[in-house]
């Protein structure tokens, strides 16, 4: 009888602790996913991929051959051109845009086509070495009709 009793109270407290254990496990946050065209050889493309992974982006990068097509394609038009065009639910990001920004514009969902960097600033995600503030340099909103905003300025 004493031993049956033990039994049944050890099963208790394996119940206990696997639930309380679930409990407190929480699922892991499903990473935002971005697709990235640029060119092969576009190296600052690459850095600017790797600060997106660092800032918890799951990254697909697609190597293009016709990256002016594809600004083109996307809405992109030529004064607010960079390197690289990603597409983030539905929003285009254009250029060495901080993933700050990109989480700011998918958290606040505005009415526009996407962000754009436009150039190569120098000192930007990507263009130097990862953890510098961005700096000097304008992150800007366009939509579809032409119509382009300050988004963030560095
Ligand atoms: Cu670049």
């Amino acid at each position: 009888m004493k031993n049956k009793t033990s039994i049944f109270f050890l099963a208790m407290a394996g119940i206990f602790l696997l639930a309380s254990s679930q409990a407190g496990a929480e699922p892991a946050p499903t990473a935002t996913q971005i697709t990235v065209y640029k060119d092969k050889s576009c190296v600052c493309c690459d850095t600017w991929v790797d600060h997106l992974r660092t800032e918890g982006f799951e990254v697909i990068a697609k190597n293009q051959t016709n990256m002016p097509e594809i600004k083109a394609n996307f809405g992109v038009s030529r004064n607010l051109q960079s390197c690289h065009t990603a597409i983030v639910d539905g929003y285009v990001v254009e250029g060495h845009v901080p993933a700050a920004d990109i989480k700011r514009m998918l958290r606040e969902k505005p009415d526009v086509l996407g962000l754009t960097a436009p150039g190569m600033p120098q000192k930007s995600p990507g263009m130097q070495p990862e953890g510098l503030p961005p700096k000097d340099y304008d992150v800007l909103s366009f939509d579809h009709k032409g119509k382009v905003e300050l988004f963030q300025r560095y």
